[in-house]
């Protein structure tokens, strides 16, 4: 069945990391409480995607835990994730859906109004939205205003998450706009402590009154 919270959502980034320190880091923000996890590759052989992707699964579903595949729906569906998120530039969402079949998330970036529309009707289960802030994580994006955000929370009634450069310090400019969660990779892929980030990135969303 297709249900998830989106509320914290963990997106990795393994550049710079060994395997073993890369899938402890996973765990430990999973025991932090991350809600959703996304495993995004951008230099792995489809080979390695999928032997990292197992991985990566078997530690999620311990934490119950959905795990969404970035671009790649035959990774995703080598693994059996739980889902698959498409990009601009990526299989349109219709496609992925089709392939995926309606018991999996498909979830789908958006950067405009019109375009959160379209991938709404095409049968995302869910948006991203950004970037908020510039990211130092390696992304082809815009900068995407709170104004536009906002906009696109009541365009589409499916749940809607915030993505680009967040963190517990700067989360605050989210308060007030309905949506249903954060994305991060660096917050708490970088951190020092990436279970003590995850922990507190949850309270502060729930300090500002966030989804
Ligand atoms: N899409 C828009 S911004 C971004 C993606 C994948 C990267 C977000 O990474 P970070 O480190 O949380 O800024
Ligand atoms: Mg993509």
């Amino acid at each position: 069945m297709k249900k998830f919270d989106p509320s914290l959502y963990f997106i990795t980034d393994s550049t710079g990391y060994g395997e073993e320190e890369f899938l402890y880091r996973v765990e430990q923000a999973l025991q932090g409480g991350v809600t959703l996890l996304q495993l995004r590759e951008k230099e792995k052989s489809t080979k390695e995607y999928i032997a990292l992707a197992e991985k990566v699964h078997a530690i999620a579903n311990r934490y119950k835990v959905p795990l969404i595949i970035d671009d790649r729906v035959d990774v995703a569906l080598a693994i059996d994730a739980e889902g698959v998120h498409v990009g601009a530039g990526d299989m349109p969402v219709a496609t992925a859906r089709k392939l995926m079949g309606n018991d999996k998330i498909v979830g789908a970036t958006a950067k405009t109004v019109p375009w959160a529309k379209d991938v709404y009707g095409q049968g995302a289960d869910y948006l991203g939205v950004g970037a908020i802030y510039p990211t130092t994580t390696k992304v082809k994006t815009v900068l995407t205003s709170t104004d536009t955000l906002r906009d696109v929370c009541s365009a589409v009634p499916i749940p809607v998450n915030a993505i680009g450069g967040l963190n517990k310090d700067n989360i605050d400019v989210l308060a007030g706009i309905p949506v249903a969660g954060i994305c991060v990779v660096s917050a708490i892929m970088k951190a020092d402590d990436p279970k003590k980030a995850a922990m507190e990135l949850k309270a502060r969303a729930r300090e500002l009154g966030l989804y």
